[in-house]
């Protein structure tokens, strides 16, 4: 008989804004979840403007729940993986991507180190974050605030909602 694992909830962002950038939003979650990610729940898909640097082409953005039994840093393996294999190739900060996977939120956890901050220390400026994210946690509090108050702190001009995912 073998004991459970322990294991956490846990709030991920997907962006793209190059090539087919919805499918490699689905191709990323496909292969999260090949990769042993248990996923609980699913946004929409977003069509949002630029943010950071604003001459660049639109993003697709959505956000996920899932439970893992991951340490963080092990979590961040398993997303950079998938970004590498899914084609992310290094490029400037807040510049066009192929795939961007983020670590937003790890249940109980507060954590620092060079490589990982969590919460993501934006993702309460970032209306391409929040809105995606009230739709499938608005309870979920982040820095002491719902996301579902924190995302009625932006309109939806440059958010727009698309299609489910
Ligand atoms: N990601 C960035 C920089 N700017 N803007 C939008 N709309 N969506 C993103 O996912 C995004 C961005 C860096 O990760
Ligand atoms: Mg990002
Ligand atoms: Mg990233």
């Amino acid at each position: 008989m073998s004991v459970p694992e322990t294991s956490y909830l846990v709030a991920l962002g997907f962006g793209a804004n190059l090539g087919d950038a919805a499918g490699a939003l689905r191709r990323a979650v496909a292969l999260l979840r090949e990769r042993g990610l248990d996923f609980i729940a699913i946004s929409s898909l977003y069509a949002t403007k630029p943010w950071g640097v604003e001459d660049q082409p639109d993003f697709v953005n959505a956000c996920a729940l899932a439970r893992t039994s991951l340490a963080p840093r092990e979590l961040l393996a398993l997303t950079q993986g998938a970004e590498r294999a899914l084609g992310r190739t290094p490029g400037r900060r807040w510049g066009p991507r192929a795939i961007d996977i983020d670590i937003l939120f790890y249940e109980g956890l507060d954590w620092r180190d060079d490589f990982l901050v969590l919460p993501h220390p934006e993702m309460t400026r970032r209306a391409f974050v929040l809105h995606p994210l009230a739709e499938i946690a608005p309870d979920m509090i982040v820095e002491g605030v719902p996301i579902h108050q924190l995302s009625q702190k932006f309109g939806s001009d440059e958010v727009k909602k698309m299609t489910p995912f």
